[in-house]
């Protein structure tokens, strides 16, 4: 005889679930009890549910399998969210199982109760209520098939008095579907965009990633194509490290020679990408774009060729098709461009230089040479971090210093709340990434805001060996609103941070605690918290005037930066 909380247990430990993330109680407690008793699926019990979604996400999102998160009735469950819909927003397949009052309360606003099934209707692909053994296994293999399947958030609620329930006799052991094989567009397509590229005087690529699976395929275009390449920055894993033709990041966090490489092509060939930003998308421009959804086709710009179909068997298909022999000069000028880029880029954490216009503005304020430069402690991180660190990144400037100085040589992975945008993602999602293997190095890049948000979960790291290394760049701000304020023109309101000395707080929590404010010592701080095997928090103090401008700033944001600044020296005088 089993129990339904036992057949669920039994079949994600046969799916591959290797964690379950939440907080105990007491109608999940048949669920938390068959885990315990099973012991193939680690519990990891957290101090704030929202940390156990991004932490299920952020798993679901390294290795392709399920993730798995659970909350507890009415308030539990609405903690998840948050972390629910980064899940869904980065195509993460993520099983959430959440309690629910028992079934003779459904429906009479008993004490916590909040219907889940309305609650998460947005969030997930899947959201039903088990109310009866009958019911299982079909409710939980629909929930598991729906979210691996399309790649999102399944939501199965189990009041306290089902998870017990005996199954009947005759019940089935779960069954999930296989994955659906990957084909490429039609070939009607194909032939159609062969034309267009083989005619184009210039290609640019724009890739995303989607087309992670098909690294050689990808390098293969752009060769056939003499095509720069421009990556999106959840891209950047698995394609940026041998690539010759990449040129970095468009966009807000990005580099003007990847905006320029889009402006110069005759044609722009998007790759797996759903980039969200229209305005950075070149304007009159033949586009074509590659996608496995219908759906994403011409939802970002307009769209003159599109091709449905998975990148890799795509591509494979179509690279016969196109002509060799093209001239080079569009690449060589985009990658020229890019490579002084980065040497200028290099330059900046060099902390005695800074001649460019934006260190003459920040001089306006005071002196910020003895502050440490964000980009140095990035830049330093890229020196010491192994090659297959895994790399999380607050929403915030953190990615931006990630971007610009983090490679993903070697066997790097990234993750970030690149779709959500949400602040506290880095620390729960590194929590996740290092459950999956100890003996991985996993570095967060936090920002202050948003290691504060989710604090209490530092201890989790600790009570669970979970040897993360924690960097928070601690520049006593909302660093990200503070550029946007300026560069709306507005002096700077709201986003100073009244912090504690957080190496501190994470040492009395138990973790490694280091607290570095001089560029002399950064180098030395950094080696020390990376050879650290255990968790370890580095307190890193930054210069809060150190911002980035857009690569392609305009003239109305130019002012606005300059004019904040003078009424912000004014003010303070
Ligand atoms: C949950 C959430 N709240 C608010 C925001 C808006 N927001 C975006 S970035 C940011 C500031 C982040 O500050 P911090 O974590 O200190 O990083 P910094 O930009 O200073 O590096 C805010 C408030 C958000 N994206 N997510």
């Amino acid at each position: 005889m089993s129990t339904v909380a036992e057949m669920i247990v039994r079949a994600l430990a046969e799916q591959g679930v290797t964690s379950a993330w939440g907080v105990v109680g007491d109608a999940l407690n048949p669920i938390t009890d068959a885990i315990r008793r099973d012991e193939r699926i680690e519990w990891i019990g957290v101090r704030h549910e929202e940390v156990a979604a991004f932490a299920a996400g952020a798993q679901a999102q390294l290795t392709g399998r399920l993730g798995l998160c659970m909350g507890t009735v009415g308030p539990g469950s609405i903690h998840l969210l948050n972390g629910l819909y980064d899940a869904k927003k980065s195509h993460a397949p993520v099983l959430a199982i959440c309690g629910q009052v028992p079934t003779e309360e459904i429906g009479s606003n008993f004490f916590q109760e909040v219907n889940n099934d309305v609650l998460f209707s947005d969030v997930a692909v899947f959201a039903h209520t088990v109310t009866s053994a009958s019911q299982m296994p079909q409710l939980l293999e629909q929930a598991v098939n729906a979210a691996m399947a399309r790649h999102g958030v399944a939501v199965l609620t189990v009041p306290g008095d089902v998870g017990g329930l005996e199954l009947p006799k005759d019940a089935r052991v779960p069954q999930f579907a296989p994955a659906r094989a990957e084909s490429a567009a039609p070939q009607a397509q194909i032939e159609g965009v062969a034309k267009v590229l083989n005619d184009a005087e210039s290609v640019t690529l724009l890739v995303g990633m989607g087309a992670r699976d098909a690294r050689e395929e990808v390098l293969q275009l752009a060769e056939r194509l003499e095509s720069p390449m421009v990556l999106t920055l959840k891209a950047k894993e698995g394609l940026e490290r041998d690539n010759r033709f990449q040129i970095g990041q468009t966009g807000l966090i990005g580099n003007p020679s990847a905006a320029k490489a889009l402006d110069d092509a005759d044609v722009v060939f998007l790759v797996g990408t759903d980039f969200p930003y229209r305005d950075w998308y070149p304007k009159d421009k033949t586009v074509v774009q590659l996608d496995q959804e219908a759906a994403h086709i011409g939802r970002r710009t307009q769209v003159d060729h599109a091709l449905v179909g998975h990148v890799q068997p795509t591509l494979e298909a179509l690279l016969p098709s196109l002509d060799r022999g093209r001239s080079d000069k569009h690449l060589q000028k985009a990658v020229k461009a890019y490579s002084s880029w980065v040497e200028r880029q290099r330059r900046l954490t060099d902390p005695d230089h800074d001649t460019t216009l934006l260190g003459r503005i920040r001089s306006i304020g005071d002196n910020p040479d003895e502050r440490i430069r964000p980009e140095s402690v990035a830049a330093a991180l890229d020196r010491h971090a192994a090659s297959d660190a895994i790399f999380t990144s607050d929403t915030g400037m953190s990615t931006v210093w990630l971007s610009r100085f983090i490679t993903f040589s070697g066997r790097r992975r990234l993750l970030g709340s690149y779709n959500l945008g949400s602040m506290a993602n880095a620390m729960p999602q590194a929590l996740g990434a290092q459950a999956l293997d100890r003996d991985r190095q996993v570095i967060a890049c936090c920002g202050d805001g948003g290691l504060m948000m989710l604090l209490g979960d530092l201890r989790t790291a600790v009570t669970y060996r979970l040897p993360v290394t924690f960097v928070v760049f601690d520049n006593g701000r909302l660093g990200m609103v503070k550029l946007e304020q300026e560069e709306g023109g507005l002096p700077e309101f709201g986003t100073q941070l009244d912090n504690p000395v957080i190496a501190s707080v994470a040492t009395s929590m138990g973790l490694k605690g280091l607290r570095v404010s001089s560029p002399d010592d950064l180098d030395q701080a950094v080696q020390e918290a990376l050879a650290a095997r255990e968790p370890v928090l580095l307190d890193v103090v930054t210069n809060p005037d150190e911002v980035s401008l857009p690569p392609k700033a305009t003239p109305a944001e130019a002012w606005g930066f300059a004019i904040a600044k003078a009424k912000e020296t004014l003010e303070s005088r």
